[in-house]
């Protein structure tokens, strides 16, 4: 069982029976629920003449489906793929409670127990995004209320926080539900950290009084294969913010940090070496209008790689790029 990551502007019509899940990028998407579980991220395309791309993973085998609590979800053999959607206004007025920071418990307490149920404990890599995500409510920035219910939950459902936690993204976008997606399985992730920064599990309260519960990448094994997911990187040195306001150098310190990410994820991989510009990249640009000089900067240190970019919020307010990374190899028996 091999896992194949496609993208494409047309989307899957007929199903061919190896569709796990994926998602749908862009802004102005018609939304056509195929069979199988797609996150829809409704986050304008930057750079690209299509207005929506669909991606799609694809494996060999049967799969076997089903609906648990709302997360919709897909499994072949012991690899899952699943979406759920939460409407925090549902969660408004629980006791002590943020609606946000409830939807976002809720929602990973459902992917728990799913996960048990399936007797598939191991979150490998997670896919957060959020309306408003740096807007104050409460009196607490949104994604810091996120990241409260987020913890929470790992630890209700007697999970680390620390150490053996997924690779994850947080993006901010325009409006709609808590949408979260993951990929989980049999085998635990290979956790990966960055020495060059400090792990966010381990951010000081500075950031908020929880912190967010993501490792900085993850290697992970379906069947005869590696993949390395490298979670949203951005312009981070220690815990701190640097490059106020200069997009360009904020673009060539997110990539130091995913090259100092692929070195360490290097000395752990199973096959050969991680190299930048075979990776397959998704850039999430605050500002529109940053593209041209976020893809400047980008070219000498991807060359021609796969790369997508999108518009969306970044979850520190000071952080105007964010950038995430992957790449998979068959592994020889
Ligand atoms: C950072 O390094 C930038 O909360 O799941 C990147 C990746 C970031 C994942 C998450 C947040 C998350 O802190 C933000």
């Amino acid at each position: 069982m091999t896992l194949q990551y496609v993208s494409s502007p047309a989307a899957v019509s007929r199903e061919t029976g190896g569709e796990l899940g994926g998602a749908r990028l862009g802004q102005a998407q018609a939304v056509v629920a195929p069979g199988w579980p797609v996150q829809g991220i409704f986050a304008p395309l930057l750079g690209c003449t299509a207005a929506v791309l669909h991606e799609t993973w694809l494996c060999a085998g049967p799969v076997v489906a089903g609906l648990s609590e709302e997360v919709n979800w897909r499994r072949a053999g012991d690899v899952l793929f699943g979406v759920i959607e939460v409407e925090e206004a549902r969660f408004a007025g629980v006791p002590g409670k943020t609606a946000l920071q409830a939807a976002s418990e809720e929602a990973y307490d459902r992917i728990f127990r799913l996960l048990d149920a399936q007797g598939l404990p191991q979150l490998w890599r997670v896919w957060n995004y959020l309306a408003a995500i740096n807007e104050e409510s409460d009196g607490l920035e949104r994604y810091r209320q996120f990241n409260i219910g987020r913890q929470d939950a790992f630890l209700a459902y007697h999970r680390g926080t620390t150490g053996n936690v997924p690779a994850a993204c947080a993006l901010g976008v325009s409006g709609g539900p808590v949408s979260i997606a993951f990929m989980a399985g049999k085998t635990p992730a290979v956790p990966v950290e960055n020495p060059r920064q400090v792990s966010a599990y381990n951010y000081p309260s500075e950031y908020g009084p929880r912190s967010p519960t993501f490792s900085r990448a993850a290697l992970v094994y379906p069947p005869g294969q590696e993949i390395l997911f490298i979670s949203g990187t951005a312009s981070i040195v220690g815990h701190r913010t640097v490059h106020l306001g200069d997009v360009a150098a904020q673009t060539t310190e997110a990539m130091a940090n995913i090259a100092a990410v692929v070195g360490e994820a290097n000395r752990a991989a199973r096959g050969s070496a991680y190299a930048m510009p075979e990776l397959s990249y998704r850039i999430y640009i605050r500002h529109a209008g940053d593209f041209a000089a976020v893809r400047a900067a980008l070219a000498p240190l991807i060359g021609g790689a796969e790369a997508v970019y999108v518009q969306a919020d970044i979850c520190r307010a000071d952080l105007l790029v964010e950038i995430e990374a992957m790449a998979s190899q068959s592994l020889g028996s």
